[in-house]
């Protein structure tokens, strides 16, 4: 069945329409789903299916991208620039980044009522979303399996003032208007969390889909990993939800900023230390410490501010690193090319 859209219902903002030339005749389209080689897209006068090739497979298109396409064609011509991205260091890769997904209004942070709530996850988490630009809301399933979310809840509230916190189980219908806010009309929603909190259970409830979900592994309470999708979903209110498996892998690297935004609490205290480096372990004049001793900065916090930043540091070390091997190696490869044409052209000068 195709569905007619309005950019509106797509999700265009003044941010995407700011980056048009006029009446250059493209039509505005919105990547529902990537398949190698191909995307769907859908715009205002339908869907198209487009096959990539040369220059357009260049322009690295991820689930929930806007795009310029000609429709003749169909061929897509410009990539505009995202509101929001989530990327991630290939596996087994030093440092090449792999997009996973685009223009996310929204992201659900997933963990439920029991052994998977984990304050050190979600603080990486709401770094992560910060990082992307996608707004965070932490989502607590499983509710219906204990006696009483108040801890779990106010735990969650406690990670940073004004942090939105919703409880809830995911297989109730109910769920949908509990996170109506983040799913209407226009609105993009990622959801981030580990294997078996009831992403995919979610997800069937807010669009009516019917994934698989799977029973959680006895041994060791963790789920398996069953979604392997990576495609948009309706959702009833007029939202979208992207789905992708890549949303699993995500590390923090380069995030030492959204760091900074999550722990703006302890980030305050260091910046009032006597001295610009100090390792607030015993400094004279260290704030961070008088912080702890005061009671306002409770010590564990702090730890894990470090633990997070020094992760950072680590991955994104191996990134810039891999950066300048793979410009060293550039340049190494064009100094041969010109020699080799050097030489060439001595042979063949004078021709
Ligand atoms: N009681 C209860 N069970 C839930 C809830 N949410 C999920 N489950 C169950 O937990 C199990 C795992 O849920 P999934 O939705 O498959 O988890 P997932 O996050 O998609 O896991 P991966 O795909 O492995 O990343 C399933 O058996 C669900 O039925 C909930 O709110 N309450
Ligand atoms: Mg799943």
């Amino acid at each position: 069945m195709i569905t007619m859209d309005t950019l509106q219902s797509l999700g265009w903002r003044p941010f995407f329409r700011s980056q048009l030339d006029l009446d250059d005749g493209s039509t505005p389209a919105r990547v529902l789903s990537v398949h190698r080689g191909r995307i769907e897209v859908a715009h205002e006068h339908g869907q198209d299916l487009i096959t990539l090739s040369g220059k357009s497979a260049a322009l690295d298109i991820t689930v929930g991208d806007w795009v310029l396409i000609d429709r003749q064609g169909p061929v897509v011509s410009q990539r505009l620039d995202r509101s929001s991205v989530f990327q991630r260091k290939a596996a087994g890769t030093a440092g090449e980044i792999q997009l996973i997904a685009a223009n996310v209004d929204n992201l659900f942070i997933v963990t439920s009522a029991n052994r998977d709530f984990n304050i050190a996850r979600l603080e990486r988490y709401l770094a992560i979303a910060h990082d992307a630009g996608a707004f965070p809301v932490i989502v607590i399933t499983k509710v219906d399996t204990i006696e009483s979310v108040d801890e779990f809840v106010a735990a969650a509230n406690g990670l940073s003032p004004g942090i939105l916190v919703e409880a809830l189980d995911a297989r109730n219908p109910d769920a949908v208007e509990v996170l109506r806010p983040w799913c209407e009309t226009g609105q993009t929603v990622a959801l981030l969390g580990s294997s078996g909190v009831g992403k995919s259970t979610l997800i069937n409830t807010l669009a009516g889909t019917d994934q698989e979900t799977r029973a959680v592994r006895q041994e060791d309470q963790r789920g398996r990993h069953t979604t392997t999708g990576r495609t948009m979903h309706r959702l009833p209110h007029g939202g979208w939800l992207i789905d992708t498996p890549g949303m699993r892998e995500l590390q923090i690297f380069d995030v030492a900023e959204a760091l900074d935004e999550v722990f703006s609490d302890v980030a305050g205290f260091v910046a009032r230390c006597r001295f610009a480096d100090c390792t607030h372990e015993t400094e004279p004049g260290c704030a961070v410490l008088a912080a702890i001793e005061s009671g306002e900065l409770v010590a564990d916090r702090l730890r894990r501010y470090r633990k997070l930043q020094s992760e950072d540091r680590r991955n994104s070390e191996t990134l810039a690193e891999r950066r300048s091997r793979d410009k060293h190696f550039g340049k190494m490869i064009k100094s041969i090319l010109s020699d080799k044409q050097k030489e060439r052209g001595g042979k063949h000068g004078g021709n």
